[in-house]
């Protein structure tokens, strides 16, 4: 189906499966931890929502984003989640660090799903300023760590119907 969705928050939340029995892992990085504790709240307010059991919701603390590969592949081996949720906050400064950081945890998480075949979600802000990041962390444009529980929903759900042969 065509769609021209360009924020996840207007997804229409009677569509998004029961999270009853799933089990979730987010991994969150500690700069700009302002940002990154609202993406957090957004995430877990969503995911309880939906019915998913406090219980159920496995929460880790790494640094920085450039941390969040490894903080999620430690989730992956030994939590027993269904998908793994990532939430960071890269803000551009006046070196080159911003490209370095994103370009890794955009490669580092794009390997971990193939290699674990599982979904790990990318709930990474990166942004030119302080304001763009709080208009994403429950500001004007939402709330991305919203959206990235959603697709952590969604795509657990797409995964069971295809392992049990359930028509999409
Ligand atoms: C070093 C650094 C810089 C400059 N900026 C950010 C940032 O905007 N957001 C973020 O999450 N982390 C930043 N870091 C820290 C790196 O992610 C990482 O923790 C360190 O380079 C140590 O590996």
């Amino acid at each position: 189906m065509a769609t021209n969705l360009k924020n996840l928050s207007d997804y229409n939340t009677n569509e998004m499966p029961d999270a009853q029995d799933f089990k979730l892992g987010i991994v969150v990085a500690e700069w700009n931890k302002e940002i990154t504790g609202a993406l957090c709240d957004g995430a877990c307010k969503t995911l309880l929502k939906h019915g998913a059991k406090e219980e159920n919701i496995n929460i880790s603390y790494v640094p920085g984003t450039f941390e969040l590969t490894l903080g999620a592949q430690l989730m992956a081996e030994n939590a027993a989640v269904d998908a793994v949720i990532v939430l960071g906050c890269v803000i551009q400064g006046e070196t080159r660090h911003f490209d370095f950081i994103c370009q890794g945890i955009t490669q580092g998480i794009t390997v971990l799903n193939m290699k674990y075949n599982m979904p790990f979600i990318f709930g990474v802000l990166t942004t030119n300023n302080q304001q763009q990041a709080l208009d994403r962390a429950g500001g004007k444009h939402g709330n991305k760590g919203d959206e990235a529980a959603f697709t952590a929903l969604k795509m657990i759900d797409l995964q069971r119907k295809m392992k049990n042969g359930i028509p999409l």
